[in-house]
């Protein structure tokens, strides 16, 4: 079989739900992939930032083969031997009193909005059913009904109504908005990615993050951060809050807590916000499965073994100012975090986003275009300066062809 035969069998037997870029990979070891063919690629997307350790970690493939000949899933109707093990390690490592494991970051995102109301009734004293929580105009949490509910892009939720109510949409970097909002007392919550990642990686202003999480505190009001996208090291510190001194009163994790290996999400907060869940008010079959426990330390402490923060705060330097420099008419703007970036794209002749990621392709370097004119690059965060000038060379190259 070929690419066409691969790409053909999906299209046949697969919903239409995505338009990949035509490559079809079979295998990936650290920045690299390898298509059907034996062409290697720069991965940077990093599975959206699933991978911040590299495809195929080999302490982290050791994790899930080890624990996976052992014990794979009790359900949380019995006790296990490792989860409070990972409960205790990933408490510690971010500084919170208690995890909640699910495996999707949606399902993350839910169970934070579920907390957050819990915690609505029984603490803040708001009416049945009058809870609202604040969330941002171009966010993304997911695909589940509520988290598209909150949604306000067309193509993420237009005739998937009815929707859940129950939320407030302001403008994403704009106190005034928050503050204004946040004077009615059913207001439980402020939903926000530290960086919101599918609108393009847009990066909102210095000490925005730190104000709102201010005004949240006087006013009672939960700091809700989704760093499923953010966190883990990828924005060059361990969490994109930590980059303001900001610490969430509910943290949603997902994506790179497992380095890509299986979906492993979690929801942290101190015990007077998770304590408000009582026994059999919620769960999940697989949240906390005995290999996604193991899994998840393994991928933990890789982030603070290789340093990956601080690679990625070093890298995404030069990488900006590396892209800031190749003369292309097509590079509008340069924006991002640590190894969290993008590119937007002035379209050129008829040639478009879409067109650069796959000239970028044929010279060995992956990337995808988002919202028509914008090229997310995330490689994993293990990258090297020496692996991060090459992939440059061959962007430069690509760019070159549309001059
Ligand atoms: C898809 C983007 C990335 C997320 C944040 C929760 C979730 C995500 C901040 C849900 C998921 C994804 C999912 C993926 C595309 C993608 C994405 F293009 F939409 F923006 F990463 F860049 N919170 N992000 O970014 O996590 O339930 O998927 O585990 O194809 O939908 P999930």
């Amino acid at each position: 079989m070929n690419s066409q035969d691969y790409i053909a069998r999906e299209e046949k037997f697969g919903a239409h739900n995505y338009n990949p870029l035509p490559v079809v990979l079979e295998r990936g070891e650290g920045v690299f992939v390898w298509d059907v063919d034996g062409k290697r690629y720069f991965d940077f997307l990093s599975a959206y930032s699933a991978v911040n350790q590299g495809h195929c970690h080999p302490k982290i493939v050791d994790a899930l083969t080890e624990q996976s000949k052992i014990l794979t899933l009790t359900s949380r109707a019995f006790y296990n031997n490792v989860l409070g093990e990972y409960e205790e390690y990933i408490t510690n490592y971010f500084g919170y009193d208690k995890v909640l494991p699910m495996n999707t970051g949606a399902e993350g995102d839910e169970t934070a909005i579920k907390l957050c109301r819990k915690w609505a009734y029984q603490k803040k004293g708001i009416g049945e059913n009058e809870a609202m929580i604040i969330v941002c105009e171009g966010n993304f949490h997911g695909r589940t009904i509520t988290v598209i509910s909150m949604s306000s892009d067309p193509e993420a939720r237009n005739e998937f109504g009815p929707y859940t109510p129950g939320f407030i949409t302001i403008p994403y970097n704009n106190i005034d908005a928050l503050e204004k909002e946040l004077k009615n007392p059913n207001v439980a919550g402020f939903l926000v990615e530290p960086i919101q990642g599918e609108a393009g990686v847009f990066v909102p202003d210095e000490g925005y993050l730190k104000k709102a999480s201010d005004l949240c505190r006087q006013n009672n009001v939960l700091f809700i951060a989704d760093e499923v996208q953010t966190g883990i090291a990828r924005t060059g510190k361990l969490l994109a809050c930590d980059h303001e001194d900001v610490r969430p009163d509910i943290l949603i994790l997902g994506k790179a807590l497992s380095g890509g290996v299986l979906p492993v999400s979690a929801v942290l907060a101190d015990d007077d916000i998770m304590l408000t869940i009582k026994p059999g008010e919620h769960g999940s079959t697989f949240g906390g499965n005995p290999v996604a426990a193991k899994v998840a330390i393994a991928a933990l402490e890789v982030v603070k073994e290789e340093k990956l923060a601080e690679n990625a705060e070093r890298l995404g330097e030069i990488f900006r100012n590396e892209f800031r420099n190749i003369e292309s008419e097509m590079i509008k703007t340069v924006r991002g975090k640590g190894l969290l970036n993008a590119v937007v794209i002035a379209p050129k002749g008829g040639k478009e986003a879409w067109d650069v990621c796959l000239a970028m392709k044929e010279y060995g370097v992956i990337a995808k275009p988002t919202h028509g004119d914008i090229i997310r690059f995330a490689p994993p965060l293990t990258i090297t300066e020496e692996q991060l000038r090459d992939a440059m060379e061959r962007i430069k190259k690509a760019f070159a062809e549309f001059e």
